[in-house]
């Protein structure tokens, strides 16, 4: 099989409303496949109407001919069962954290501890979504609540926008860029 033929499965983790969903339907290339439900915890109807309850899929080809499966968990750890169903064969790991809002990004670092354990080979990287909000943390700043060493790069995107979203696919995608679980040690928040 040629890596044409090959596809590559790329996961888009992250905590609650970090833009997952958006980012996959943004991403895709064929209707997503979704399983939104109301959100029914106060806490969460505050933030958003609906939640992902198992998954995202969608597909996008590269121009180079080089077809990737992204699929999208969902961040609540009562959904969790979905997380190492999900991360089986994965090759790359997008982690989606809201620049605007950090009380929920300890969700991406127990999605983190689940992956060490079920992906250890996976390359990872750190994505700060919602960068066209005013109330953005600077890129430093979310660098710095990371704890990340300086070997790990922080990319940045509006998961609304797809020129944004493209670019970090294919960042994500060269293996220059991302290190794999093992080579993390980030904070735990
Ligand atoms: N302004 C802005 N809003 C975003 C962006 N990405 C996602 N959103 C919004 O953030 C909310 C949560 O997004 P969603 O994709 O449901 O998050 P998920 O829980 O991680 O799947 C939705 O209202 C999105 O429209 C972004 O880059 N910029
Ligand atoms: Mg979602």
């Amino acid at each position: 099989m040629t890596n044409k033929e090959k596809a590559t499965k790329l996961l888009i983790a992250g905590h609650f409303g970090a833009g997952k969903t958006t980012f996959v339907k943004t991403a895709s290339q064929i209707k997503t496949v979704e399983t939104e439900r109301r959100t029914t915890l106060e806490e969460e109807k505050s933030k958003k109407q609906s939640t992902t309850v198992a998954m995202d899929y969608g597909e996008y080809q590269t121009e180079d001919g080089r077809k990737v499966n992204i699929f999208g968990v969902p961040g609540q750890k009562r959904f969790s069962f979905m997380w190492s169903i999900l991360a089986k064969n994965t090759e790359t790991v997008i982690l989606l954290l809201d620049s605007t809002d950090i009380s929920r990004w300890y969700e991406t670092f127990e999605q983190i501890n689940v992956f060490r354990k079920e992906i250890p080979n996976a390359r990872f990287v750190f994505v700060a979504n919602k960068r066209d909000l005013p109330n953005a943390l600077s890129m430093e700043e979310i660098k710095k609540k990371l704890k990340l060493p300086a070997h790990m790069k922080l990319l940045e995107c509006v998961a609304t926008d797809k020129d944004s979203v493209i670019s970090v696919i294919k960042e994500a995608l060269d293996e220059t860029n991302c290190k794999s679980a093992n080579q993390m040690a980030v904070a735990n928040i």
